[in-house]
């Protein structure tokens, strides 16, 4: 018997699936891989079922010769290991970044005389309604909260972009890019106090407050499904902060991280050209316990951001704080620098690991911004954020079409950068 090679990556069996079997059969016996939870996250939804449900899943399905575990995106691997006769696909994978996939196999099943057969995809209301329930399940405070510490167990490096807008939050969920036979998104979404503020005309002082930060993480919620990390700055005074972790909490959020400074909190950026001030260890660490006291799930996160490298306080005074604030109870670190060099972070990442080596940390790369994320991982990095760049992208962009319209008193020098109209009112998909 000829064997017939085909993928699964879906939580869900429908009719589909059933369709792609059906016809397969006609070929010979049906091998279907099942992918991994690390390589379907990267070019696709997080599973609502772990790999191992998802393999029994279609370990029960009437007709299957065998399952088998892909645990790459590209076929490399499973097709020198099953050489196939066939591999069946739906026919969407023709075109997007899936097309890479197409590529990667029509290349190498044409090595041995293997070939691909494209079965027209299934996309009816039916599916369409599974879809969007699967969809719908991701978003509920329940699955997102705790997906941030899935992630973390599951990536080298989880990959966080600013957010401050439901129109940026659809940009981290579906910004998908294939590179050198590589699949990648963004993992998490990152309220920043900077972008936050800026997005309103307001400087970055703690002045925005509560209700309208949550009013952002609200209106970024409705359309995404990704985690989210909160800039909590200071988290305010402590009797307020742990009203500030529960409702974060209930929202579905999945961390705040909360820098060591009191008083009026200004920009790290700024560094020590402004007066700031660094809080003591006790005060924090009493601040942290107190959050960590009162929230309800175990998925919530505490992250304690250190400012000791932006205000020159030095290694010592990083580290010293690193080990109180962990010991207090925070649930990562977050070490934060405004140097050029990425030097001085990695020094402080590979001391921490010596005598850590579980607690999260967390870096954002505004300034050292030639560090590439394997370098972090190596260096014991679990998440990155990048910060601000949505945000510096977009001001420059707006500002130069606002000064062209007034130059040439008209739009049309301008269109050739802007995107067409066709599909800006086509970008948000109505119910
Ligand atoms: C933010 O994005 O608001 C931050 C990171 O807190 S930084 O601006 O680098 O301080
Ligand atoms: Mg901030």
């Amino acid at each position: 018997m000829k064997k017939v090679y085909t993928c699964f990556c879906t939580d869900v069996i429908h009719e589909g699936h059933l369709n792609i079997i059906n016809e397969a059969k006609k070929y010979g016996d049906v091998y279907i891989g099942v992918l991994t939870d690390e390589a379907m996250i990267k070019f696709s939804r997080f599973p609502t079922l772990n790999f191992h449900d998802r393999l029994e899943l279609v370990k029960g399905l009437d007709g299957v010769k065998d399952v088998l575990v892909q645990d790459e995106i590209m076929y490399d691997g499973i097709i020198s290991k099953l050489k196939p006769d066939y591999v069946i696909h739906g026919d969407n994978w023709k075109v997007g970044p899936m097309k890479a996939v197409r590529d990667n196999v029509e290349r190498l099943l044409s090595a041995y005389g293997g070939q691909i057969i494209d079965v027209p995809y299934t996309y009816n209301d039916n599916v369409k309604r599974i879809d969007a329930q699967l969809n719908e399940k991701l978003s509920m405070p329940e699955y997102r909260r705790k997906r941030l510490k899935q992630l973390i167990a599951l990536r080298p490096i989880v990959k966080t972009i600013e957010v401050h807008s439901g129109l940026t939050g659809l940009i981290a969920e579906k910004t998908i890019v294939e590179h050198d036979g590589e699949f990648d998104q963004f993992d998490a979404m990152w309220v920043s106090s900077l972008c936050d503020s800026t997005a309103k005309g307001k400087p970055d002082i703690e002045l925005v407050d509560m209700t309208s930060r949550f009013r952002t993480i609200d209106d970024v919620m409705e359309v995404t499904t990704k985690p989210i990390i909160f800039d909590g700055d200071t988290g305010g005074l402590t009797e307020h902060f742990v009203y500030t972790v529960r409702s974060l909490e209930r929202m579905g959020v999945s961390a705040i991280i909360i820098e060591d400074k009191t008083g009026l909190k200004k920009n790290s950026l700024f560094g020590t050209e402004v007066e700031q001030t660094q809080d003591s260890i006790e005060h924090f660490c009493e601040k942290i316990a107190a959050g960590k006291k009162v929230q309800l799930t175990d998925d919530f996160m505490i992250i304690a951001r250190i400012e000791s490298l932006i205000l020159d306080r030095g290694m010592d005074d990083a580290l010293t704080r690193a080990a109180a604030y962990v010991k207090a109870g925070a649930d990562g670190i977050m070490i934060h620098s405004r140097k050029k060099d990425p030097k001085e972070i990695l020094t402080f990442c590979d001391l921490f690991r010596k005598t850590d080596k579980e607690t999260p940390i967390v870096v954002v790369p505004s300034s050292f911004n030639s560090v590439t994320e394997a370098e972090l991982a190596e260096h014991g990095v679990n998440i990155v954020i990048y910060a601000n760049q949505l945000t510096r992208s977009a001001f420059p962009a707006m500002e130069q079409t606002a000064k062209d319209i007034l130059k040439y008193h008209r739009a049309q020098e301008v269109d050739s950068r802007l995107m067409p109209i066709k599909d800006i009112i086509s970008l948000i998909e109505e119910l």
